[in-house]
């Protein structure tokens, strides 16, 4: 059985960090009289720590060893083949009615499910170690910090969450003694790594997860999608704050003028590296600070919206990653890092389809199989995955620890459209906004399991994410704009529209720079760039855009600013479609969004 190891016995010192809250303790032995594991390591994320589980890793074929010299203290996971994605028909809210989860939530009853978790989790840890793993999501001294437990029998599950969170003592610290805190409650067990017996379940009431069968990243990380997201966006409406799946990046004029920004895009649709940007030469003395590049926790505070990153290190996709495309993911890349499903060269080196130079002559692929560059499969799994510090980020904004935050100029939904939607627009106002991020749609990616390529609607990029009615989550939004006198400007953006030859009419990664240079000159009080206005919202007009140095023909640029009218009569009817197929949850004044959108074309 993959991945299934047997029980570790670390010497004194090590695995021993009990911390002293009675209801973790409780909470832990609950687990435990369950699960029946031979032994309980409390962790506690020290160095020493670390290293241990990364021999026991080694010994237990959990982790491969690479060249020490051209990747330091990095090292190569392979998940079962059967689990290398997110898993959405799997994953549950389980509020106590299924109204509370909502139309675009897989739902089932709390108790039942906690019934059917508990037969599964039954005997599950015999002869095996169960960790328990305390953590912070958040800067530590934030007043928005959350405090989290995960119990897992996945020595991979601790290595990567030491490195994607806050782990040990500051969490411990932070919770403090009083049995009444608040904390998330995160159990996951491999079991037999069975799809058949695989669950991502939430308990929002409870803030509670229960995940089992699977070893694959989004769905055992507990921090990330299940607390960061649903729980946090649970939440997030009770106490009138906003969980987002967006990356936030600084970016800075050469005068030292400062704006922030945050982009919800679909999963493996270029947050990672529009957060990570480096602008072209026409951008001399621009710099681009990443704070985070998949979540976001943001408030209101003195009618403006602050934001933090929960998470400590990045989790991204590996393919496509290169010098050209991303040079500070890969300079992040370079050493003390993760690989989950990547290709293992011959001389101990990691690879991936759009790594720089040339494919190796041969290989070992994803699945542990003889690869070369004539194999019909592809060596890197698609959503292959790195997980490293933030810190490893040359372009690490300085405020990333920053507890209350940094202030949001703009807000951006971008989704991969090969047609119908604009490079960029910016929309009319605040509920405009929030219409134009509830009806965003996107192609599928190899990020959760299932068809690739499918155009589906995915407000907010939230649609496996957001714990709670879909509904109720837009009105929310509503909602915190009526508490923004200085509210974020909303914008739209697409990367990924096409030309007839089926090529991308942008080049994207880097040159991303332009069109967020037009969308910060739009926030500047005196409105530095000008826009045309359009049925859609403000669009510029090519000369609006600044293309100096970049090698793009005329019909390109006029191609990705075009509103095609008939693409877009086909939109809106997609907008009334999708709406209705909600069943009444959508607020009036999204409704009314949809009508005056329809009308605008018609004037
Ligand atoms: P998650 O971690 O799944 O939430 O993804 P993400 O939104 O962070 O996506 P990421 O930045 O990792 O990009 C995913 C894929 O899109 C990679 O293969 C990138 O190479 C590609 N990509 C990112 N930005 C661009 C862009 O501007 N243009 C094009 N054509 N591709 C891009
Ligand atoms: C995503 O799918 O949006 C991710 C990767 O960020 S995972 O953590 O696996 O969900
Ligand atoms: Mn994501």
């Amino acid at each position: 059985m993959k991945n299934v190891a047997p029980a570790i016995f670390p010497p004194n010192g090590i695995g021993d960090a009990k911390p002293a809250n009675q209801a973790v303790l409780d909470w832990v032995n609950e687990i435990a009289a369950i699960t029946q594991p031979e032994n309980i390591f409390w962790c506690d994320g020290s160095e020493r720590e670390n290293e241990f589980l990364i021999a026991e890793s080694l010994k237990q074929n959990v982790l491969i060893e690479l060249n020490q010299e051209k990747v330091p203290h990095s090292y190569l996971h392979r998940s079962n083949p059967n689990d290398v994605a997110r898993v959405e028909q799997f994953t549950f809210v389980c509020t106590p009615t299924k109204e509370e989860a909502g139309p675009t939530n897989n739902w089932s009853e709390p108790g039942e499910t906690y019934t059917k978790l508990r037969g599964l989790l039954k005997g599950a840890m015999r002869g095996r170690t169960m960790f328990v793993i305390p953590y912070i999501m958040g800067p530590p001294d934030s007043p928005q910090a959350k405090v989290g437990f995960e119990i897992t029998d996945s020595k991979y599950v601790v290595l990567n969450m030491r490195i994607m969170t806050r782990m040990g003592e500051v969490a411990v610290k932070r919770l403090g003694n009083d049995p009444n805190a608040e904390w998330n409650r995160g159990a996951h067990s491999l079991l037999d790594i069975s799809p058949e017996r695989r669950f991502i379940c939430h308990f929002p009431q409870d803030n509670a997860i229960i995940s089992v069968g699977s070893g694959y990243g989004g769905n055992v990380l507990l921090s990330k999608k299940c607390l960061a997201l649903r729980i946090g966006s649970y939440l997030a409406r009770k106490q009138g704050w906003l969980a987002e799946h967006m990356l936030i990046l600084g970016a800075e004029s050469p005068e030292g003028k400062k704006h922030y920004v945050a982009a919800a895009f679909p999963s493996a649709c270029g947050k990672t590296n529009f957060a990570m940007l480096i602008p072209p030469e026409h951008f001399k003395g621009w710099k681009i600070t990443t704070v985070g590049d998949d979540i976001a926790w943001m408030q209101v505070r003195n009618g403006r919206l602050y934001a933090i990153n929960p998470e400590n290190g990045y989790f991204g996709v590996v393919p496509g990653t290169s010098y050209k495309s991303n040079p500070n993911a890969m300079r992040s890349i370079e050493h003390d890092t993760l690989y989950t499903n990547v290709a293992l060269t011959d001389d101990g080196d990691v690879w991936w389809e759009g790594k720089d130079g040339d494919p190796p002559a041969h290989a070992i692929d994803w699945r542990g199989n003889d690869w070369t560059p004539n194999s019909k499969e592809k060596a890197a799994h698609p959503n292959s995955r790195f997980t490293t510090p933030m810190r490893n980020n040359p372009a690490l904004d300085p405020d990333v620890e920053k507890g209350e935050g940094v202030p949001i100029s703009a807000i951006i939904f971008g989704g991969r459209r090969s047609d119908t939607a604009p490079l960029v627009y910016q929309a009319f106002d605040w509920a405009h906004g929030v219409y134009l991020g509830a009806t965003m749609a996107s192609e599928t990616t190899a990020a959760a399991t299932g068809a690739v390529g499918k155009v589906r609607r995915d407000p907010m990029a939230m649609l496996p994410f957001c714990g709670y009615n879909i509904g109720d989550y837009f009105q929310h939004w509503l909602d915190i704009g009526k508490r923004l006198t200085n509210p974020p400007q909303i914008f739209s953006v697409n990367w990924f529209r096409k030309g007839a030859g089926g090529k991308f009419l942008w080049p994207g990664f880097g040159e991303n720079m332009r069109v967020l240079k037009w969308i910060i000159d739009r926030c500047e009080e005196n409105q530095k760039a000008s826009a045309l206005e359009s049925p859609i919202g403000w669009l510029p007009s090519p000369h609006d855009l600044e293309l100096a140095g970049l090698d793009i023909d005329h019909k390109s640029v006029a191609e990705l600013l075009c509103i095609d009218h008939e693409e877009w009569q086909k939109e809106i009817a997609a907008h009334e479609k999708f709406f209705d197929s909600l069943g009444g949850v959508v607020p009036e004044e999204l409704q009314k969004q949809r009508e005056k959108l329809a009308a605008r074309f018609k004037e």
